[in-house]
């Protein structure tokens, strides 16, 4: 029988619960967080990155309880309140973290305001071309269904690598395109286990930039144990899952 979305783990497993542990005390800043969600974790990463002190709260996103829609009326992770003001979405969280703490380092956006646009175009890129992509191959259940989407994640990863100036996005620092992207390059071994995806197919130098995301402190220190993340994306590798994201693939709708 299907789990249904609510009956997750309910808290985060391995590095991730050390990192948890480490983030109970009180602080100007709640992290509002679903330790299993990728959108989540780019916000985790930041703070993390960026050495901010933060109160780390765990939500179960699909109970949408009054006390987290109150924050988030959209009832979605990630969400934070920043001195008792409530703010969501998880691109604007980073880049809000990156203007209220501007001394803290790594910068993720560059001071130029042509190669801060640059950044923002290929953000849009991923937010509208890789994650979908990505998503459908997840959950396309005919062969030609993922075939045909995974030929689409490879096109738009390649066009990313192609921009990497490397080690990083922009260069030496890694920056916001890198954050916004490695949750799902750090989960890209269920793909790449149910899926047939392989990362070097991308090409243009990918399997590389993907190996230095996913092995960064910041990532394996916002990841729980893949068993358990396993059990989450076993719904939506039988296309089960009843999520916003998986709702609106389905429906061909943008994703929330
Ligand atoms: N655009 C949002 C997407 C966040 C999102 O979809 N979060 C999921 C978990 S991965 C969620 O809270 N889902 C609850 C639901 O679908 O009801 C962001 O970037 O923050």
């Amino acid at each position: 029988m299907a789990i249904p979305d609510e009956n997750i783990h309910p808290t985060a497993t391995g590095n991730a619960a050390e990192t948890v542990a480490e983030h109970q005390a009180k602080q100007d800043l709640v992290f509002y967080s679903g330790w299993f969600c990728p959108f989540n974790q780019r916000v985790w990463i930041t703070l993390q990155e960026k050495g901010i002190l933060y109160q780390y709260k765990e939500v179960n996103p699909y109970k949408k309880e009054k006390h987290f829609l109150d924050i988030n009326p959209k009832g979605l992770v990630p969400a934070i309140e920043y001195q008792g003001k409530a703010l969501y979405e998880s691109l604007v969280l980073c880049e809000f973290l990156e203007e209220a703490y501007p001394n803290h380092k790594p910068h993720l956006l560059p001071v130029d305001p042509f190669e801060r646009a640059h950044v923002r175009l290929w953000i849009d890129h991923t937010s509208k071309n890789i994650i979908p992509a990505w998503h459908r191959l997840l959950q396309a259940q005919s062969v030609e269904q993922q075939d045909a989407a995974r030929q689409e994640l490879y096109v738009a990863q390649r066009k990313l690598a192609q921009q990497v100036k490397g080690p990083y996005f922009t260069g030496e620092e890694f920056g916001l395109v890198d954050v916004a992207n490695a949750p799902w390059v750090a989960r890209a071994y269920i793909l790449t286990e149910h899926r047939g995806y392989d990362r070097a197919q991308v090409g243009d130098g990918w399997s590389e930039y993907a190996e230095r995301l996913a092995t960064r402190e910041s990532i394996s220190k916002t990841s729980s144990d893949e068993d358990k993340i396993q059990v989450i994306y076993d719904r939506y590798l039988r296309d089960e899952a009843q999520s916003e994201v998986a709702k609106a693939l389905r429906a061909g709708r943008p994703l929330p």
